[in-house]
């Protein structure tokens, strides 16, 4: 196996599917890796058309460290050493106040954003460092550079991945490996849908009225970032569409 080999979380739809298929088209082997096996299935066989690159489908609940400890223990020897992890797998569950919190909402995205993305880090960070060289990308969010309205709990977690790709930053240095953190602004994916819990009408109007970013937006920047001088990381990487200036201020042209 002479390509690269990337390692994405979360690939079964929006930012990380867009990711596989864009690093597939760059070369890269990929390991995708979510819940949804029969999505997984069919990107697999979608990158294999378009791409002939060789994929690897490991499905698994990034919340059950067992799971994540057998799946990337247990893989095929040319599978077992990354040079890119996309630590994507993630979501909103809910937007309430505090008060009115659901604190099964709540467990879930701390197991899925927070521990979910240690669980990944923890199997993989030691065979980039062995291996001599990686690349570890978070995907945080906006959320994570301030919090909004009802977005208490989903921002706390996503401030957890901004200090922790820090932490990681410092953690890798000596080794050589980059650590960089992309948060973008709202995206069009599942992700709204899976916050309203499958209430597609409260979903669609996120994102009325502006030209949201797309999970290709956010894989162009994976490429550009894969593409750099051995020597330059870029640390950390705030995108929003053109119409959003931060959490709470997007320009919306409703009729
Ligand atoms: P999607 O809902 O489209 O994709 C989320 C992905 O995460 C899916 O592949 C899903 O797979 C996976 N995932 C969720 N929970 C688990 C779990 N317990 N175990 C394994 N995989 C899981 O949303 P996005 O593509 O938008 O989200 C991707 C990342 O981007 C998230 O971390 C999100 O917080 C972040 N983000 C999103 C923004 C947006 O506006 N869309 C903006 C900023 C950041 P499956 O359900 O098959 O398990
Ligand atoms: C997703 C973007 O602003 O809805 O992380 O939190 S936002």
């Amino acid at each position: 196996m002479n390509n690269k080999l990337a390692y994405i979380t979360g690939a079964t739809s929006g930012i990380g599917r867009a990711i596989a298929l864009r690093l597939a088209k760059n070369g890269y082997n990929t390991v995708i890796t979510g819940r949804r096996k029969q999505l997984l299935d069919s990107l697999c066989e979608e990158i294999k058309d378009k791409y002939q690159t060789d994929v690897l489908v490991s499905n698994y609940d990034v919340r059950d460290r067992k799971s994540v400890e057998h799946a990337i223990e247990n893989l095929p020897p040319t599978w077992k050493n990354p040079d890119v992890l996309v630590n994507n797998a993630g979501l909103a569950a809910g937007l309430n106040s505090i008060q009115e919190g659901n604190p099964d909402d709540w467990e879930q995205m701390i197991d899925t954003n927070i521990k979910g993305l240690l669980y990944v880090s923890r199997m993989i960070a030691p065979r980039m460092i062995q291996q001599g060289y990686g690349h570890i990308i978070n995907i945080g969010s906006i959320a994570g550079k301030e919090v909004y309205p009802n977005g208490n709990v989903y921002c706390a977690t996503k401030h957890a991945v901004d200090a922790l790709t820090k932490a990681m930053r410092i953690d890798m240095l000596p080794y050589g490996i980059k650590v960089t953190q992309i948060a973008p602004g709202a995206a069009e994916t599942e992700f709204s849908l899976v916050r309203f819990k499958g209430d597609k009408q409260t979903a669609d109007n996120v994102y009325k009225g502006f030209t949201p970013l797309s999970g290709e937006d956010v894989a162009d920047v994976v490429e550009y970032l894969l593409k750099l001088p051995e020597h330059v990381c870029l640390n950390d990487i705030v995108m929003t569409c053109l119409a959003q200036a931060n959490t709470t201020m997007t320009h919306k042209k409703l009729n």
